[in-house]
């Protein structure tokens, strides 16, 4: 039985792991009831990790309406439609799509497109949210100066430079091979 259940563990790791190549974000809900950041973009496959850093419960709840047709509705507490998550939501009842301080809901987004979501407690005072999954996610130095490259200006630069510094030693050779053998042959 134990060789049994440890071999079954150990390939429903392994099946975890090559189904999950995806990236990990965190988004976190705060006691200034705000999702942080409360837009973010990602890759097909990624999953985002709401974590409740404060003491005061959210929920984390699709719009229905607002997520890709073919895209798996999601919200904490499990549910399968915006209105039973609504129906349903009780301050301090994980079962019933609450996120407690401390504690985290995941969700793994496959299909491209454009995500709004909310906080059952907090809608009324802005506590929303957004994710843009798109191939290859958010692009890279998004959030800072590009990553410094050599502009075409000093390509050209580069170019022009060696071009002259070549023509300049091929003319000082020839004149000094030519040009020395006519001023000896002057001399003579
Ligand atoms: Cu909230």
């Amino acid at each position: 039985m134990t060789t049994a259940t440890g071999a079954s563990a150990v390939t429903s790791v392994g099946g975890t792991a090559a189904a999950q190549d995806g990236e990990r974000h965190t988004v976190e809900m705060t006691d200034s009831l705000v999702f942080e950041p409360d837009s973010i973009t990602i890759a097909p496959g990624d999953t985002i990790a709401w974590v409740n850093v404060g003491s005061i419960g959210h929920s984390v709840t699709a719009y229905e309406d607002e997520i890709p047709q073919d895209a798996e509705y999601f919200a904490s507490g499990g549910f399968d439609a915006e209105g039973q998550a609504r129906n349903s939501y009780t301050a301090g009842n994980t079962a019933a799509g609450d996120v407690p301080g401390g504690e985290s809901f995941r969700h793994t987004f496959d299909v491209v497109g454009s995500y709004e979501y909310f906080c059952i407690p907090h809608e009324g005072v802005g506590m929303v949210g957004s994710i843009d999954v798109t191939p290859g996610g958010a692009p890279e130095g998004g959030d800072g100066p590009a990553i410094p490259t050599i502009p075409d200006t000093a390509w050209t630069l580069i170019v022009v430079t060696t071009v002259a510094l070549l023509t300049v030693t091929g003319l000082a050779y020839i004149f000094i091979k030519y040009g020395g053998d006519y001023e000896l042959g002057d001399e003579e």
